[in-house]
């Protein structure tokens, strides 16, 4: 309880902050965009996600959350195409609560529009769980989002249970393949057989695949051998403050 009020003013205390992870075209050896993942500064303690995600979903904090996380990368999407020319988009995630509300493409509108940046400066990752959790809510806003530009994205992807028939009608970008494939590739031969599949799939949609929590040169290697050039993971970058993306950011242009 003491932890929920806390959080419940950590927004407007301003102790809430995105970190961003650049995602990497090995093939073009460059930085295509960012995830944008949140910590909760409070005192001199940075707290992870996973310790106050979790209750914010459960108390509906989530909303506001992700609803100024939206906003605050469109304003860094701003600030770094006015100082480096950053033309790619910075993804969100967000929990199928934020899908339901029939306001959240007006919200991302404004969001964009408030700095200046194309809708497409904003990707939106949503776990493939969550979507499927709720499609026939989610299925709408996919279709709205879609038409104004903002590119969604299916995260850990892999590990629910989607339906493919969905798949192929629903207007997605990108699947994230999971970590956990990622993380045996190279160690069992069951995880470089999934992402085969997951690959071949993408392709056969038309989808761009990245992999994530890739975390080395092998996986790397095995990843591209495979077909799959889009990388995100610590073997290129931990989630990075935004000064610090600044060098990633100037060898890009
Ligand atoms: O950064 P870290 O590895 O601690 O992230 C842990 C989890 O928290 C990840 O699954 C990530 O998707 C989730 N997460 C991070 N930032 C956000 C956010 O801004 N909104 C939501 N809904 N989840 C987030
Ligand atoms: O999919 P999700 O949004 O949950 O993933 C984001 C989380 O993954 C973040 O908490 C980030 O810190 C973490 N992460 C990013 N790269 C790696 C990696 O290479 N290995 C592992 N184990 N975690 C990673
Ligand atoms: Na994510
Ligand atoms: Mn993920």
């Amino acid at each position: 309880l003491e932890l929920e009020s806390a959080l419940h003013k950590a927004l407007e205390r301003g102790e809430i902050v995105l970190h961003y992870q650049p995602k990497i075209d090995v093939r073009a050896a460059r930085m295509v965009g960012a995830e944008a993942l949140m910590r909760w500064k409070r005192g001199d303690r940075l707290i992870p996600p996973g310790d106050f995600i979790p209750l914010a979903e459960e108390t509906g904090l989530i909303v506001p959350l992700s609803e100024w996380a939206l906003k605050e990368s469109a304003r860094q999407a701003k600030v770094w195409q006015l100082n480096f020319g950053f033309s790619d988009s910075i993804a969100v995630n967000l929990p199928s609560r934020l899908f339901e509300r029939s306001d959240l493409v007006e919200h991302i509108h404004q969001c964009v529009s408030a700095y200046g940046v194309p809708h497409r400066a904003i990707q939106l990752e949503i776990t493939e769980n969550n979507l499927m959790k709720d499609l026939q809510n989610v299925i709408p806003a996919l279709h709205r989002l879609n038409e104004v530009g903002v590119e969604i994205s299916i995260d850990d992807f892999g590990t629910g249970y989607s339906s493919l028939a969905y798949l192929t009608t629903l207007p997605i970008s990108e699947v994230k393949i999971d970590r956990t494939f990622v993380r045996d590739l190279g160690i069992t031969p069951q995880s470089s057989a999934v992402v085969t599949a997951i690959i071949a799939l993408a392709r056969a949609l038309g989808l761009r695949v990245i992999a994530e929590g890739v975390e080395t040169l092998r996986q790397m290697e095995v990843l591209h051998r495979l077909g799959c050039s889009l990388m995100q993971g610590f073997l290129f970058s931990k989630p990075l403050m935004p000064d610090d993306l600044e060098q990633w950011l100037a060898q890009t242009v």
